[in-house]
């Protein structure tokens, strides 16, 4: 069993079993604990707010069997080219003035090609002047394709675990775990930030989710920002019929986040339009503090705008102040 007092410092040597012992606390000792461990490091009642758009959808060649952007299957989305920079800049502005913070352009590509660097360079740097953090998510990247999008502005790159080690051919055969965790190496070596979680409710048991939230808190660092997403169930995909993850168990994996990574902004990410604002409102106290906001995943529905607004004014939750540069303790600073 794990002390309270062992809680507020990161730690990298996590084990599997004190991982699922968390887990397995009674839900108000586990949201209580993940709730103290989280005002250690930031202030609960902000919230970072990104948004989300696809400059390259469909056609994807890997085989993540949930993803409805997938050539694989047949999910009756239509592919397109890379958007033209200036278009995706405009969005952005949009987004900004909107109120977002970050800024997450997306790919349905299995790796980054040299020859598309240079218009995401222009994108990225036309996103970063608006005053917006920036992030991408292209796929796997080699060491010198992270230094290029580093140089042209890029905060933060998101390429996600999914699932554990070993639940993860049961989900992606095209692509290897090692694969994955030698991108994040490739983006930390360029000195960017690591957005890096997983998926839940695709069946998985709840020792697999133990087993991502272990992945990612005995990485070298702990990712930045983590994501986690519940399953946006997709019709034609083999995960496609999957039911969905208990809310309560939902909740409990965020708590579980927060712990083994307490200075990672934990992000509320799909599978938000179908959570009741109660729920919401439970994860956020157990240590979410950042969401996609903008109506719109990449190919996805979010809840409406006007919906997210509301719930936030309702429980007295800000914007980040700081959301360029988070994960401070405020205990030390106090
Ligand atoms: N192609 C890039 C890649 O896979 O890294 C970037 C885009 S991909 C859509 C980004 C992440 O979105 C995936 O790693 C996965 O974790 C998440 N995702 C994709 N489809 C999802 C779905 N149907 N439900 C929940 N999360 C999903
Ligand atoms: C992440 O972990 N979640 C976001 C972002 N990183 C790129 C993507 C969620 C995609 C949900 C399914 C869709 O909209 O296609
Ligand atoms: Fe392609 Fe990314 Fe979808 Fe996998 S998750 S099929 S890599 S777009």
């Amino acid at each position: 069993m794990i002390n309270r007092s062992d809680l507020a410092a990161p730690r990298h040597d996590w084990t599997q079993t004190e991982v699922e012992s968390l887990f397995d606390l009674p839900f108000a000792e586990l949201v209580f604990r993940a709730a103290s461990v989280h005002r250690q490091w930031f202030d609960p009642t902000e919230i970072q707010l990104s948004q989300l758009l696809s400059v390259k959808t469909g056609g994807c060649a890997e085989n993540c069997g949930y993803c409805s952007q997938s050539s694989h299957f047949d999910t009756g989305l239509k592919a397109t080219r890379l958007m033209n920079p200036d278009t995706v800049i405009a969005q952005a502005k949009v987004a900004r003035d909107g109120g977002a913070q970050r800024f997450c352009m997306g790919a349905a590509w299995r790796d980054l090609k040299d020859r598309d660097v240079p218009a995401l360079a222009r994108m990225i740097g036309g996103v970063k002047a608006l005053g917006l953090e920036t992030c991408a998510t292209l796929g796997m990247i080699q060491p010198h394709q992270a230094r290029a999008l580093q140089a042209a502005g890029l905060d933060y790159y998101n390429h996600n675990l999914d699932t554990s080690a070993a639940d993860y051919a049961r989900v992606v055969t095209t692509r290897t775990y090692q694969e994955r965790l030698d991108t994040l190496a490739s983006v930390r070596a360029a000195g960017m930030k690591v957005c890096c979680g997983g998926i839940v409710g695709m069946g998985e048991t709840r020792v697999a989710r133990a087993g991502l939230l272990m992945a990612l808190a005995t990485l070298p660092e702990h990712p930045d920002s983590l994501p986690i997403n519940a399953l946006m169930p997709i019709p034609g995909t083999p995960l496609g019929d999957s039911p969905p993850l208990d809310g309560l168990e939902f909740v409990r994996t965020v708590a579980v986040a927060r712990l083994v990574c307490p200075r990672a902004v934990v992000r509320l990410s799909a599978g938000r339009d179908g959570m009741s604002r109660e729920l919401q409102a439970l994860c956020f106290l157990a240590g979410a503090n950042s969401m996609f906001v903008g109506g719109k995943l990449l190919t996805t529905a979010l809840p409406d705008i006007d919906d997210d607004q509301r719930l936030l004014a309702d429980l007295g939750m800000t914007p980040m102040r700081d959301a360029v540069a988070p994960n401070r303790s405020l205990a030390a600073s106090a």
